[in-house]
Formats: structure tokens, C-alpha cells, sequence
């Protein structure tokens, strides 16, 4: 399927698709061959401006009026056009995130849901009637939209997090301007071509392209957007914190994790074995919530150890195009440099890294590393407290509940956990106790559009997808009316 488009990609700007008006392009990479794949216009400041202007005036002189049913048919609109689009949509994040297609086909399938449920609970967005203590005074609430949001996107799901972020914006009544990462910006232009095919006004919704440094402090720091949301690494979601607090904007972070798999000697040892094998090479470990540290009790720890490493040795990594593929390559060189730099470190600090899995049909050149296993970690190496993000587990062994618990919280991070145990009790005092946004017991994490997301600590602040979603994007204003004049 050729889903790739041979000139430079134009930016959305209100009703424009336009080159940046310095002239400048990029380019992006297929991260299997490390071969140019596409060129992308780079917005200059000035186009980052007009986008804001152009989101600016849409919000002011028509969207912020739209009744919820006329938003909700745009966002259903969509959603079928993604639907017919989806295979395309697919093969396009296969070829620019490096993901293999199976998995792109299977993360794509519940966009259209999800922005159906976002389309469906826009009358969620309301207020309530208070009953004051002054009884003369009628006192009630509106939920009202921001105003112009900029949602700044990573590269590890592109599509899914453009969506999850985007439904519940313009559900809200806000307009929109999309800042993909420069890594992977291809999907997401497919997608603004489908808001325009489904017959969103111009300025609704704007996509702008560059780097963080320029594009996005840009965007975050510009007095006429008034909320950002931005899921990406704690130390740039930190950075725009720090860029937006003079204006006091609304802030959604979506940050890093170090997230816990917990396994008690009672498990279902092959379902623990498959979510954490599952979770070490589901886009070669570039997931957020992914379990990055194995925390197994002694007791049963050579028995799921030999089993996830039998896992492990079959795993068929290489090229994204191939359906038998598993595992593809890392997004880039420098996030395969990343990875390597932290298997050595584990290595000086006295972990033992184990590398499985073939690289089978893929050019050399791609960014590839084998699933890792660091055996023999302790809780407090560097490996196992900074974030990674690749296809590389910790494996750290405890004694009991107490000290599992110790262990799972023993990080900077907050952003999910899971535990395997049969003792009901067990698995509710550790859910309970662990500081994490989601906890999956007996199961994987697995984000949905429908259930809140969102990390305690440095993982992040507010939360993303369902009901909590709407009402991030919305703002709160209480009014009272003394009914004795
Ligand atoms: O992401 P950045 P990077 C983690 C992961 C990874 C690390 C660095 O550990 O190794 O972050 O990845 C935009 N103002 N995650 O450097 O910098 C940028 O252009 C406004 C975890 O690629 O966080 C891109 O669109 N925007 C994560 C987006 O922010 C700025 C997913 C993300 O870039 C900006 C990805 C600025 N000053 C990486 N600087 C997750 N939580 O899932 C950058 N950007």
C-alpha cells in the first residue's frame, strides 16, 4: 500500500495547508531501514502564531456556540472516516514509528470508539443547582470550555494519543492546535485531512510541525492558549511547566514511568509471564505504563524466570512490514543509543544483562536492540529507577508483601502497577498501597478511552480518557441569583 506522500507534508493552518513561511523542511525516518521516508514542512514562528490566531477566532466567532449534537456528528463523522482509513492510518505508523503492523492494525481498531464515546458524552459537560444555605439565592454551575488548547504529542503512539487527546478537547466546545512530535508527525497529518474531510469548520482544528525547542515553547508560551496537553518525558513535561506558569495556564501532563509487575508465589504464573513478556516487547518497550521492573518473590522466582526466558528466546524481532514480526525497531538513533547506554550501566553497577529473541528479516541499518532482562537488579540502581524506555526489564527478587510493597513504591514515578496473587486480600491492601495512577491485578494494564488515566507523582498531573477527560477540558464557573430583588 503506498501511504506515503512524495512531496513535502503542508501544515494546517484555518482553512491553509501551507509550507512554514521561512521555507525550511525536515525530514522523517523509517526507523527499520534508517532511511529518509518523508520530508515535513517546519513551521516558523510567525505560522506557530497564526495557528493560535487562526484557532483563536474559530473558538471566539463559532465553535464555543455549537450545541453539543452539532459537535458530536462532526466527531462521528470522524470517526467513520478513521474507520475507512484505518488500514492506511496503520501502515503509515508502521513505516514511521517502526511499530510491526499487526500491532499498529490492533492499537488503531478503538479510535473510532473512542471518539464516538467522546461524541456521546458531550452532554456530561453540565453544571448542578446548589442548594445554599441563603435561600433568597439561587446558586448554580456551568461548565464552560477553555478556549484554545495545545496538545503537544510524543512518538511512541502517535495516532492513539492524538486521538484520546483530541476527542475530548473539541467534545468540550475548545479549539484545537496539534503538535506532533518531529520524530513521527505523519499519521497525525493523515488524520487533519480526515477533520477537514468530516467537516470541521477551518481553524477547529490546526497542525503545526518543528521541534520542542522552537514550534512547541512557542505554542505553550503563547498568551492566547490556555491549556496545554502534553504527554512526553517528566523532564520536558517539567520544562513546559515551568514555560506556562507566568500565564497560569491549565497544564495535563502526561509523564514517564517505572511501573511495577509484582508476582507473588501464588500467581497464575503463565498469565504473569505473559503480561510482562508481552509488556517487554509490545512496541519494543516504548509504552509508557509499561512494566519495566519484575519484582517476583524468591520463592518462585527461577520458575517464572525460566518461563519468560523460554518466551523471550522465541520472540521474532524484525521488519514492521512483516505480519509474522513481533517486535520492531527502536523509533530512532538516539533512542537506540538511549537504550544501549543504560544496558551498560546496569552492567557496571552489577546487574547481569541478558539478551534474547533473533533479528530475523530487517535491514542492519535500523534502529533494532533484543528484547534485555537484567538479572540480579536491586531496586536502587540507576537501571532500575530511570525511566529507559526499550525493550529492557529489571528482574529484582523480594521476600514478602511488606517488602514488595516497599519495592513497588520506591521510585519517582507513579504512573501504573501490576500485581499477580489468588489471595483477594493480598491484592486489595497492595492495591490500595501502591502509589500509581492504574493498578491491573491479575491482568495487564491496558489504557481504554473510557477509563481515567494519569500518573501520581512525577508521572504527571490531571487526568487523560473518560468522563475526567471532558472535564479537564472544561472549567467550572458558579453563578448566583438573589431572587428577593
Ligand atoms: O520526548 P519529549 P523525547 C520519554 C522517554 C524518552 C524521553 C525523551 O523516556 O526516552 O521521554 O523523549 C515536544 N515545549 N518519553 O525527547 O522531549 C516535542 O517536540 C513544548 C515518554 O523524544 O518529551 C514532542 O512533540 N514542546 C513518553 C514532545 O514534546 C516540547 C513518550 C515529546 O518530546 C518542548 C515519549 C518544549 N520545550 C517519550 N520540548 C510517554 N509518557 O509515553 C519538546 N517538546
Amino acid at each position: 500500500m503506498n501511504v506515503i506522500e512524495s512531496k513535502p507534508y503542508e501544515m494546517l493552518i484555518g482553512e491553509r495547508w501551507c509550507a512554514g513561511t521561512e521555507g525550511r523542511t525536515f525530514d522523517t525516518f523509517n526507523p527499520a531501514t534508517a532511511q529518509v521516508l518523508a520530508q515535513v514542512h517546519e513551521a516558523a514562528e510567525r505560522d506557530v502564531d497564526a495557528a493560535v490566531l487562526a484557532a483563536h477566532e474559530a473558538y471566539q466567532e463559532h465553535w464555543r456556540k455549537t450545541t453539543p449534537a452539532q459537535r458530536g456528528r462532526l466527531l462521528r463523522r470522524l470517526a467513520d472516516l478513521f474507520e475507512r482509513d484505518r488500514e492506511k492510518i496503520a501502515w503509515i505508523e508502521t513505516l514511521n514509528v517502526g511499530k510491526p503492523i499487526t500491532h499498529s492494525l490492533d492499537s488503531l481498531k478503538a479510535m473510532p470508539a473512542s471518539l464516538e464515546y467522546f461524541a456521546g458524552i458531550i452532554p456530561a459537560a453540565r453544571g448542578e443547582t446548589i442548594p445554599v444555605a441563603n435561600q433568597d439565592v439561587l446558586n448554580y454551575t456551568l461548565r464552560e470550555p477553555l478556549g484554545v488548547c495545545a496538545l503537544i504529542l510524543p512518538w511512541n503512539y502517535p495516532m492513539t494519543l492524538t486521538v484520546n487527546k483530541l476527542g475530548p478537547a473539541l467534545a468540550a466546545g475548545n479549539t484545537v492546535i496539534l503538535k506532533p512530535s518531529e520524530v513521527t508527525p505523519l499519521s497525525t497529518m493523515a488524520l487533519a485531512r480526515l477533520i477537514e474531510e468530516a467537516g470541521f469548520p477551518p481553524g477547529v482544528v490546526n497542525v503545526v510541525n518543528g521541534s520542542g525547542a522552537t514550534v512547541g515553547e512557542r505554542l505553550v508560551t503563547h498568551p492566547l492558549v490556555s491549556r496545554v496537553s502534553f504527554t512526553g518525558g517528566t523532564v520536558t513535561g517539567a520544562r513546559i511547566l515551568a514555560s506556562t506558569a507566568a500565564d497560569v495556564k491549565r497544564v495535563t501532563l502526561e509523564l514517564g514511568g517505572k511501573s511495577p509487575l509484582i508476582v507473588f508465589d501464588d500467581a497464575a504464573l503463565d498469565k504473569a509471564v505473559a503480561v510482562a513478556a508481552g509488556d517487554l516487547i509490545k512496541n519494543s518497550g516504548q509504552v509508557c505504563i509499561a512494566c519495566t521492573r519484575l519484582l517476583v518473590q524468591e520463592t518462585v522466582r527461577d520458575e517464572f524466570l525460566a518461563r519468560l526466558q523460554t518466551r523471550l528466546k522465541a520472540v521474532r524481532v524484525g521488519s514492521p512490514e512483516d505480519p509474522a514480526t513481533e517486535m520492531g525497531p527502536l523509533v530512532s538513533a538516539t533512542q537506540k543509543d538511549r537504550v544501549e547506554q543504560y544496558i551498560r550501566i546496569a552492567a557496571e553497577e552489577g546487574a547481569l544483562p541478558a539478551q534474547y529473541g533473533s533479528v530475523e528479516s530487517a535491514p542492519e541499518a535500523g534502529f533494532f536492540v533484543k528484547p534485555t532482562l537484567l538479572l540480579d537488579s536491586k531496586v536502587d540502581m540507576r537501571s532500575a529507577q530511570e525511566e529507559i524506555f526499550g525493550p529492557v526489564q529489571s528482574v529484582i527478587s523480594f521476600r514478602d508483601e511488606d517488602e514488595a510493597l516497599r519495592m513497588a513504591n520506591r521510585s519517582r514515578y507513579g504512573l501504573a502497577a501490576v500485581l499477580f496473587t489468588r489471595d483477594g486480600g493480598r491484592a486489595l491492601r497492595m492495591a490500595r498501597g501502591i502509589q500509581a495512577g492504574s493498578v491491573a491485578i491479575n491482568t495487564g494494564v491496558r489504557t481504554s478511552f473510557d477509563a481515567p488515566f494519569g500518573g501520581y507523582k512525577q508521572s504527571g498531573i490531571g487526568k487523560e480518557r473518560g468522563l475526567e477527560a471532558l472535564y479537564e477540558n472544561t472549567q467550572l464557573k458558579n453563578v448566583k441569583y438573589d431572587m428577593s430583588v
